[in-house]
């Protein structure tokens, strides 16, 4: 038995001693509380009070890990068995036992409110490898079972976009609170709450992904595309364009996009010797914040552009020797998803129009409210437990036939 599981079998055995499960049931009865930018920056700026933010995390933890460690005892057998998704169970149950001790502790008492943040921050460095860890799970689900059906394929794209954003919210909770009440403020970034900055300068982020992407590029092929960056501010025209966001959430998104448009562009004019710019569009408006990012790299057929989110399709059995096109820009596999979800997380989103044969257009629509923008988050219940038990039901949608219609058969006889 590999030390993996031997630690995996050997936590669930005191989790079954602590009663885990219990408590499980319990905290998943509770619905998450989503909070909005703006209770965020509140939070974290006149009121703030550390053991008020000791308070509701001790109880919103709790809920907000049950909910999502309901769902992963809901996956596929042959999923939840493999080693990393119990290993990463594992985490989720050792975590929650952790926080668990708080509740009955005063943050009154000396040096509760110390052990807190430390129990806080060793949870997150012992889920930061969360997401490869799940996605060498589903390489050893597809290597013992292969290339899966639609059903399975839906399941595990539900299960993963629910658990990631859960993972990130999760992540946001604790960085502010430990960055809030134990961070030092960035003198460069004043308006600065914890990870959120109220005056993110949009542009600015724009520029630095589209420089690191550049750096990436210039090592792997020789060239980059250059930039071309115009904005709109309609709410006041010669305004530098700023909202209430997490730089690195939006970096995230913008690096990710950068270095797929990068990479399309340069494979798409390998033959001559001029590169189309990318466009970037930022675009200010009441209700919205816009980005679109256009390249000229060729497209993607319709068709396949789902791929490009799907956690099953990118994750192909790894090609382990240098394959020659593969390389820093090739991203992780998950970019194009977890972009997605930081966008939806705020109640955004971000989406790709192609046209095969000349480029693409990612589109990035962010809430320019801080008061919009809420935590969506995921809940455990009857409507989340229906989409797993969808199974190999009949398509309400006729399969299209590739035989040519034989019409002879409906001809009337005489
Ligand atoms: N054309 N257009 C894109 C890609 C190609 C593209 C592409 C071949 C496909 C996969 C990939 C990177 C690029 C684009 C912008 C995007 C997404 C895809 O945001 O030009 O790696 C996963």
């Amino acid at each position: 038995m590999s030390s993996k599981m031997k630690f995996v079998r050997s936590l669930l055995k005191t989790a079954a001693l602590a009663n885990v499960p219990k408590h499980i049931d319990y905290f998943s009865k509770f619905s998450p509380s989503p909070l909005s930018m703006k209770q965020f920056l509140d939070f974290g700026s006149t009121n703030a009070c550390e053991r008020t933010s000791f308070a509701f995390l001790r109880q919103e933890l709790p809920v907000r890990l049950s909910n999502i460690m309901k769902e992963i005892n809901l996956l596929p057998d042959q999923l939840r068995a493999t080693p990393s998704v119990q290993l990463v169970q594992s985490w989720y149950i050792q975590s929650l036992m952790e926080i668990l001790e708080f509740l009955d502790k005063s943050p009154d008492d000396q040096g509760v409110l110390e052990t807190f943040v430390d129990v806080l921050e060793a949870i997150r460095d012992r889920h930061n490898e969360v997401v490869p860890t799940m996605a060498q799970g589903v390489i050893e689900y597809k290597d013992t079972f292969g290339q899966q059906d639609a059903v399975t394929d839906h399941n595990i794209q539900y299960f993963l976009d629910r658990f990631y954003t859960s993972r990130i919210s999760i992540r946001m909770l604790i960085n502010q609170h430990t960055l809030v009440f134990y961070g030092h403020t960035n003198p460069a970034h004043p308006n600065s709450i914890g990870c959120i900055d109220s005056m993110c300068d949009v542009t600015e982020v724009v520029r630095d992904a589209y420089e690191s992407a550049k750096m990436l590029c210039e090592q792997y092929y020789l060239g980059a595309p250059e930039l071309e960056l115009r904005q709109m501010n309609a709410n006041n025209v010669k305004e530098r364009i700023y909202i209430s966001y997490i730089p690195s959430h939006l970096y995230h998104m913008l690096f990710e996009l950068f270095k797929n448009a990068m990479r399309a562009t340069i494979e798409n004019h390998e033959a001559s010797r001029t590169l189309p710019p990318i466009k970037v569009m930022v675009s200010l408006g009441k209700e919205d914040l816009s980005i679109t990012m256009s390249d000229r790299g060729g497209g993607v057929p319709f068709r396949k552009i789902e791929r490009l989110f799907s956690y099953m399709y990118s994750t192909a059995p790894r090609p382990t020797f240098g394959e020659k096109h593969r390389a820093p820009l090739a991203g992780f596999g998950y970019g194009l998803p977890i972009s997605r979800l930081y966008a939806r997380y705020f109640q955004g989103d971000l989406q790709l129009y192609s046209m095969e044969g000349f480029g693409t257009d990612a589109v990035i629509h962010l809430k320019a409210l801080s008061t919009d923008s809420v935590e969506r988050l995921p809940v455990f219940n009857k409507t989340a437990l229906r989409h797993y038990k969808l199974s190999l039901e009949a398509d309400d949608w006729c399969i299209p036939s590739r035989e040519p219609l034989n019409l002879a058969i409906y001809r009337a006889s005489k």
